[in-house]
């Protein structure tokens, strides 16, 4: 029975747990069907340079390449895929071991390495209180951050924690129980438009809408344009995040649709939207709601879906573009055993066509056995349930201007133990970790609009930035 039930779950709300339970005992074993209107074929894509056979279940993934932009002899190449382990070298002189899969042994995890420089010297500190945020995201020439609230809300706040009148409400649309509610939120980079993604109230499905934003930053409810709807199977595993990359497309954290264990085996499975990212140009085009980027690895594969970008992922609820890298950093939350971080380099491709493993591997570890391993990604980073905690919450590199020792960490946090945590980054390895507090029931610690960090904590209702010591 517990296999069923998803760590954060257990977290939130104890209510839950019987709905969880009941939707995975009524639905069937038949995969879900994706009720997003027809998308363009791009006939003419470069779908041969990595997409693969896409022969069910397992698509061929391509190759993550080991050629980083500037290689220097620091650079510990990505360990092959497949391979029990690699030895990487780390900046430092010394090495750290990743194990890419099939080794349950705790002591494969990478060890702390001793780095080099200043240990960050940070805290948290109240920056606003806003009941239930989930994420926060910038607006193009705004100096406000706007946070997401799981009930439903958008609500500016300024640079001195003044919180705003909300901007949209979508409360009627959504319910914010368990793992539900409203999840995500990004605004396009150069048009006035704002994206959300919820779970609809009445079926629980994953919505992704558009609205038209004005000068002042108020959402135009009369705007609202349904852009995508995927059918969800179990009320957990929503995913969420929404996320415009360094190349203007729209970026989509789905999780695997829930129960426990991926039991429809969908998040290797390319003719499935969930257990993936997704990448779409959000915007109408024609008659068609959005489109469908011609470089996307599986456009043109037979029985897969083009708007997938990678694969194998249980619940990215979290995940950042690094902006000085343009790496993306990807927080997938783990079954019963472990949390993972992941990274698609972008030198490497950002994560096309990549498979992160699951559910062949829980981080480093095989999971469902007849699952394929072929190319499967490592994490970078792995941590035991336990007093760490027990389901993560991404997560970004710090890259602000006023704590010099936090310069390129990682900061993260936990949801279960309420942990937020900075994990050191040397060239593609982890390294140190540090405590930087234990805010409580975190649900993401995001970039604001003057390029530092700060914690959203739904166990608090309450917003906290991230400031030096
Ligand atoms: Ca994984």
């Amino acid at each position: 029975m517990t296999r069923t039930i998803d760590t954060r779950t257990v977290m939130v709300v104890l209510s839950v747990l019987t709905m969880v339970g009941c939707s995975g005992a009524s639905v069937g074993s038949s995969g879900p069907s994706v009720t997003f209107a027809p998308v363009p074929t791009a006939s003419s894509a470069t779908a041969g340079t990595g997409a693969g056979s896409g022969s069910a279940p397992m698509p061929a993934i391509a190759a993550t390449t080991t050629t980083p932009a500037t290689p220097t002899p620091a650079t510990p190449a990505t360990p092959a895929p497949g391979t029990a382990s690699a030895t990487t070298p780390t900046s430092d002189g010394g090495t750290a071991t990743t194990s890419p899969g099939g080794t349950p042994d705790p002591t494969s995890v990478a060890p702390v390495v001793a780095a080099p420089g200043p240990t960050p010297t940070a805290v948290i500190v109240d920056f606003a209180k806003v009941d239930l945020p989930v994420g926060i995201s910038s607006r193009p020439g705004d100096e406000r951050m706007f946070v997401a609230t799981q009930d439903g809300t958008v609500v500016p706040v300024a640079p001195d924690g003044t919180v705003g009148a909300p901007v949209l409400d979508v409360t009627a649309l959504t319910d914010d129980d368990g793992e539900r509610g409203l999840l995500g939120l990004a605004f396009h980079p150069t048009d006035p438009l704002a994206y959300i993604d919820y779970t609809a109230a009445d079926t629980g499905n994953t919505h992704i809408e558009e609205f038209t934003v004005a000068a002042d930053g108020t959402f135009d409810a009369a705007s609202r344009r349904a852009v995508l709807e995927i059918e969800q199977p179990y009320a957990n595993h929503n995913g969420g995040q929404l996320a415009f990359g360094p190349d203007g497309d729209l970026y989509i954290g789905m999780g695997d649709g829930g129960a426990g264990g991926d039991p429809q085996r969908r998040a290797l499975d390319a003719a499935d939207l969930l257990g993936k990212i997704l990448r779409i140009d959000p915007r109408a085009t024609g008659d068609q709601p959005y489109t469908v980027p011609a470089d996307n690895p599986f456009v043109g594969v037979s029985g897969a879906k083009p708007e997938i970008w990678s694969v194998g992922l249980r619940n990215p609820f979290r995940f950042s573009f690094d902006p000085a890298t343009n790496d993306l950093w990807i927080a997938d939350v783990g079954q019963n055993a472990w949390e993972e971080i992941d990274v698609a380099w972008a030198a490497d491709g950002g994560g096309r066509g990549a498979n992160f493993g699951w559910s062949a591997f829980e981080g480093n570890h095989r999971y469902n056995d007849e699952q394929p391993t072929t190319a499967a990604i490592p994490p970078i980073h792995e941590y035991a349930h336990g007093d760490a905690g027990c389901s993560i919450s991404g997560g970004a590199r710090y890259r602000g201007n006023v704590i010099p020792s936090l310069q390129g960490w990682y900061v993260y946090a936990d949801y279960c133990s309420g942990q937020v945590r900075a994990l050191q980054i040397v060239d593609r390895a982890a390294g140190a970790e540090v405590l930087l507090g234990t805010p409580g029931a975190v649900s993401s610690v995001s970039v604001g609009p003057d390029g530092e960090l700060y914690v959203t904590s739904v166990g608090n209702n309450a917003i906290g930035k991230i400031v030096a010591a």
